[in-house]
């Protein structure tokens, strides 16, 4: 039989001594059946898969699901789920235990054992298939056309938040259904904050800006950030550019199977401890991104000690911010593969970009 999303979960329960695993966060629903709708769970047997929900979805499960038993439940998905678990003699059976709350793990009966299990389907969507590659890309290259966009029309007097939603809009328009997470336009001093969400603060010539955003293509995420001048900036910010673009370039020609979230770290942060601005970066190098816009691997958190993989996809983003002057992050998305890295952004350039005012 053919190695698919489904069969290879399962295979991964024996490892753990699970009969079952029952699927609640919705996002890994529709990574092993396609299902797009929400309140529904997916109880994944060695042998079978029961996508539970209600009678709202039947059309809908028809449509998109090919690989699990509908079932529609009376009174509750997780009575449900622990009748299925009865009738079929499930005894051992794994939960998400970052994504199923307390009172729906308090509604799963005592007749079986509930295993807390952690990344049990993440670890499965780190590498990437070619047609997720394609969506990914997709949603990169609307938001790179977004990008060109805000350089052609940000001027003095707009407001970060006329900056954001003309972004959103413009990225909807090119076929995203959202955006990846609450667009980022930092200006000025506020570019000193790594997530200042936009606000009705209004762009003054000389004003750095920092945008950070992506969008949602077919359930896919972008996520990248530049850093950009209104006019003519603080010549230290110009500096710190040259700096985290270094870091940036540096960390894509060093990530490769193999390379640990840890390395990559220790990289970036060492090139700008060396620049003397070790204080003004706190944050990881870069995270995965996929049907998530925070998956595994990358360089942060519990992957610190984890190699990268061939079909990885992830972030490279460096940045510095000094306090009352301003920040510069730089952000690009790349592929792991066979023997390297793979932008599939756009590199910045080397240079901060500084949009001409007109007096
Ligand atoms: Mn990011």
């Amino acid at each position: 039989m053919a190695e698919t999303r489904l069969t290879r979960l399962q295979a991964k329960l024996k490892t753990q001594a699970l009969d079952a695993i029952l699927v609640t966060d919705p996002v890994n629903v529709t990574y092993l059946t396609g299902f797009t709708g929400d309140e529904s769970a997916l109880l994944v047997s060695a042998k079978t898969a029961w996508l539970i929900t209600d009678s709202r979805f039947t059309e809908q499960v028809k449509v998109e699901v090919h690989n699990a038993t509908l079932v529609l439940h009376q009174h509750g998905l997780f009575a449900e789920a622990g009748d299925l678990s009865e009738q079929h003699d499930l005894h051992r059976i794994g939960f998400e235990a970052e994504t199923l709350v307390y009172a729906s793990f308090a509604k799963l009966p005592e007749t079986s054992e509930w295993v807390a299990t952690t990344n049990f389907v993440g670890t499965l969507r780190e590498v990437k298939d070619a047609s997720e590659l394609a969506l990914i890309q997709k949603a990169i290259e609307i938001a790179e056309a977004g990008y060109q966009h805000v350089l052609a029309t940000i001027r003095p007097g707009m407001t970060e938040a006329e900056v954001a939603l003309d972004l959103d809009f413009f990225m909807r328009r090119l076929g995203a259904s959202g955006t990846s997470f609450e667009t980022i336009v930092a200006s000025g001093a506020r570019s000193a904050m790594p997530h200042g969400a936009a606000t009705t603060k209004v762009i003054e010539a000389g004003d750095v800006v920092t945008l950070d955003w992506g969008c949602v293509y077919h359930g896919y995420v972008s996520d990248l950030t530049r850093t950009f001048a209104v006019g003519e900036p603080d010549p230290q910010i110009k500096a710190i550019y040259r700096v985290v673009y270094a870091a940036n370039r540096g960390v894509a020609e060093l990530m490769a199977p193999g390379v640990t979230g840890q390395a990559i770290n220790d990289y970036a942060h060492g090139l700008i401890d060396q620049a003397g601005y070790g204080q003004y970066f706190g944050h990881g190098t870069g995270h995965g991104i996929g049907l998530s816009i925070h998956e595994g691997p990358g360089a942060w958190g519990i992957y610190n000690q984890v190699g990268q993989v061939a079909g990885n996809v992830e972030t490279d983003e460096p940045g510095i911010y000094l306090p009352g002057i301003g920040g510069v992050r730089i952000e690009d998305d790349l592929l792991i593969t066979a023997t390297g890295a793979q932008l599939l952004s756009t590199p910045a350039p080397a240079e901060l970009p500084i949009v001409q005012v007109t007096p």
